[in-house]
C-alpha cells in the first residue's frame, strides 16, 4: 500500500515522533503522495504493531510526559527495498478533468471556460510548488532532506537529491501539459463560438 511506502521512506531519514512524521509529510514526501493528517497516524500505529517500525518514548515538555518517536526496523528497510522490487500497477485512466471536458455540451453559458481557468490556476499552483521543491531539494534547504543526508556518506548525496528533484521535473512537466491543454480548451471554446464568462443573474 503506498502510504505505507511513503512512510517508511519518510521514516528512512530519521527517526520521528508521530507529529514530526505529520510535520515532515507536509513538506516532503506529501507532494507527491498526498494523505490526511487523520490516515497518518493510525498507518504508524499498524506499521508499528507488525514491526517495520520501532518506537520509543521521549520527554515532551516539563511535566514528565512523553511522545512516541519512531525508527525504522531493518524489516521497514526490507520492506521498502522490496517495494522498490515490485512492478508497479498501473490503474486504468480516472481523470475528472478530462471527463468533465469531453462533455461541456451540457455545461450553463460560461462554465465550461470558468472550468478551464480553474484548472490552469491549479496547475499553476503546482508548478509554483514542485519549483519550490526543487529549489529547496537542490540547495538542501529541505529539512528531511536536510536529515537524509547527515545520515548518509557525501558521495550519495547526489544521487539521492537527484532522484527526488527528477521527481518533481516530473509534475512540472505535467503542469505545463495541463495548462496548455487546458489553454488549448480556451481556444476550442472561443472557435466554437461559446461565453467566456459564467452567465451571473445581475449581469444582464
Ligand atoms: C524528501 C525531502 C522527499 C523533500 C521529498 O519529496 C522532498 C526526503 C519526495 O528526503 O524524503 O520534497
Amino acid at each position: 500500500m503506498s502510504l505505507r511506502s511513503a512512510l517508511l521512506a519518510l521514516l528512512s531519514s530519521g527517526p520521528l515522533t508521530g507529529y514530526d512524521v505529520v510535520k515532515q509529510f507536509s513538506t516532503s514526501v506529501g507532494h507527491v503522495w498526498h494523505a490526511p493528517d487523520s490516515q497518518i497516524y493510525p498507518e504508524l500505529r499498524k506499521m508499528h504493531a507488525e514491526g517495520l517500525l520501532s518506537s520509543r518514548p521521549v520527554p515532551w515538555g516539563s511535566r514528565g510526559a512523553t511522545k512516541t518517536e519512531y525508527s525504522i526496523t531493518p524489516e521497514g528497510e526490507r520492506a521498502l527495498r522490496e517495494w522498490q522490487d515490485t512492478p508497479l500497477g498501473y490503474v486504468r485512466e480516472r481523470d475528472p478533468a478530462h471527463l468533465r471536458a469531453a462533455y461541456f455540451e451540457w455545461a450553463a453559458p460560461g462554465a465550461a471556460a470558468a472550468q478551464l481557468r480553474a484548472h490552469i490556476e491549479h496547475y499553476r499552483e503546482q508548478r509554483t510548488q514542485a519549483l519550490r521543491q526543487i529549489r529547496a531539494l537542490e540547495d538542501h534547504t529541505n529539512p528531511t532532506l536536510a536529515r537524509r543526508l547527515a545520515a548518509n556518506p557525501e558521495d550519495q548525496w547526489e544521487r539521492i537529491t537527484r532522484f527526488k528533484v527528477f521527481a518533481y521535473e516530473g509534475q512540472v512537466g505535467r503542469a505545463e501539459q495541463e495548462i496548455a491543454w487546458a489553454q488549448r480548451g480556451l481556444r476550442l471554446l472561443a472557435e466554437l463560438g461559446e461565453p467566456a464568462e459564467p452567465d451571473t443573474p445581475d449581469a444582464r
